[in-house]
C-alpha cells in the first residue's frame, strides 16, 4: 500500500512514481521450444495488456529470468533441450524466484508427470489445446497476485524502498558485475540527525512522514538505476551505480543540502531535520560486508565532526 503524497515532496515525481507501479504492464516469460504456439500465446497475453518474452531454447530460460525479471513463467513441459521439470526445479532453487508463479502448459496426458510438475512447486497445469482467453485471464490474475506478494517480500512498507535483504542482494550482483565488467559504484549509509529527538518532540506520526518524505526526495533526486532502500528504524541505504566516491560525494551532499531545507509541520511547531552520509566506494576486493563497514565507518566520522555532513 503507498502513502499519500505529502505537503513538502514534490508532488510530481511522486504522481509519476506511482502511475508507472501502477501502469507498468504484467511481464510473462512464456517458454516453448514450438516456436508457433509459443508466438500465439504471446500474442493472446499482449491483447490482455500483458509483455511476453518469449524463450525458445529452454536451457537459456534461467538466464533470461534474471535478465527481464519476468511476473510469471508459461513453460512448456516437454522440450528438446531441456526438461521443463528441471528447468523449473533449477528456478526454484534461487531465492529470488520464491515468489514467481510457474505455470506448465503442456499436452502431457500422464498424470504421473502433472502430479511431478505440481510436485516440483508448478503453481497450476494447463492442458493443450488452450483456451487463449481463459488463459490470459488466468494468468494476469496469477501475475497480479505474485507481485503484490514480491512487493511484501522485497519492499519496506512504510516508504516502498527496497528492504534490507534485497539491497544487499542488490549490493552482491553489483559487485559481481563490477568483478566482471571493471565498473565502478559506492554504497552511501544515511542517518537522520538526532531522530530521537523529533519523535520525542513532535510523536512518532510525524517522524513517518519525515522518513517518507526522505524517501521519496531520494527517489526524486537519485537516477532510475540507482538502488535506494531502507537500511533499518531511521537509516537508508542508497548504491549509485557506475559511480565513484568523489561524485557519490557532490551527489549526495545534494541530496543533504536539498533535505535541510524543508520544513516539517509538527502538532505544535514547525521544525527541520538533518541527515549524516557516509559513503564507501568499490575497491579490488571488496566484500558485500568490507564496502558496508567501510561507509558505516565514514557514517560515524560524519556523526562525529558534528553531523549534517557526508564524509566518503
Ligand atoms: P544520531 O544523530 O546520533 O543518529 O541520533 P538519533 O537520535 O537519530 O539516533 P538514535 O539511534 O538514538 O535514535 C534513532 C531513533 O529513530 C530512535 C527510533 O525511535 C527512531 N526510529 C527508528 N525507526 C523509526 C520509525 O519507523 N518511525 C519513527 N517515527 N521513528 C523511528
Ligand atoms: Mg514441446
Ligand atoms: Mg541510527
Ligand atoms: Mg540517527
Amino acid at each position: 500500500s503507498l502513502a499519500l503524497p505529502l505537503d513538502m515532496v514534490e508532488l510530481g515525481a511522486w504522481l509519476t512514481s506511482l502511475s508507472q507501479s501502477e501502469t507498468k504492464p504484467y511481464s510473462i516469460m512464456v517458454v516453448d521450444d514450438d516456436e508457433i504456439a509459443a508466438q500465439t500465446y504471446g500474442l493472446a497475453l499482449e491483447a490482455a495488456g500483458m509483455e511476453a518474452t518469449i524463450v525458445t531454447d529452454a536451457v537459456k530460460a534461467c538466464d533470461e529470468i534474471n535478465r527481464c525479471a519476468p511476473d510469471l513463467v508459461l513453460m512448456d513441459m516437454n522440450m528438446p533441450t531441456a526438461d521443463g521439470l528441471e528447468v523449473a526445479s533449477v528456478m526454484r532453487l534461487s531465492r529470488k524466484n520464491l515468489s514467481l508463479p510457474i505455470v506448465f502448459l503442456s499436452a502431457e496426458k500422464d498424470m504421473e508427470r502433472q502430479r511431478e510438475a505440481r510436485k516440483i512447486g508448478g503453481d497450476d497445469f494447463i492442458s493443450k489445446p488452450v483456451d487463449l482467453e481463459g488463459l490470459a485471464s488466468l494468468i494476469a490474475i496469477r501475475a497480479e497476485r505474485a507481485r503484490a506478494l514480491r512487493q511484501v517480500m522485497d519492499r519496506d512498507s512504510l516508504t516502498g524502498l527496497l528492504n534490507h535483504a534485497r539491497f544487499k542482494d542488490r549490493v552482491a550482483d553489483e559487485l559481481g558485475r563490477s568483478r566482471r565488467t571493471g565498473s565502478t559504484f559506492s554504497l552511501c549509509l544515511l542517518d537522520l540527525d538526532h531522530f530521537k529527538r523529533v519523535n520525542d518532540t513532535h510523536g512518532h506520526l510525524c517522524g513517518d512522514r519525515v522518513l517518507r518524505t526522505l524517501a521519496h526526495s531520494l527517489q526524486g533526486t537519485l537516477r532510475q538505476t540507482d538502488v535506494i532502500a531502507r537500511y533499518g528504524g531511521e537509516e537508508f541505504a542508497v548504491l549509485l551505480v557506475g559511480t565513484d566516491a568523489t561524485r557519490a560525494q557532490i551527489v549526495m551532499d545534494k541530496v543533504r543540502t536539498s533535505f535541510e531545507q524543508l520544513k516539517f509541520d509538527g502538532p505544535e511547531t514547525s521544525f527541520s531535520v538533518t541527515v549524516s552520509v557516509g559513503v564507501s566506494s568499490e575497491q579490488m576486493g571488496s566484500s558485500v560486508e568490507g564496502l558496508i563497514g567501510r561507509a558505516d565507518e565514514a557514517l560515524y566520522i560524519a556523526k562525529d565532526n558534528g553531523r549534517n555532513r557526508v564524509v566518503i
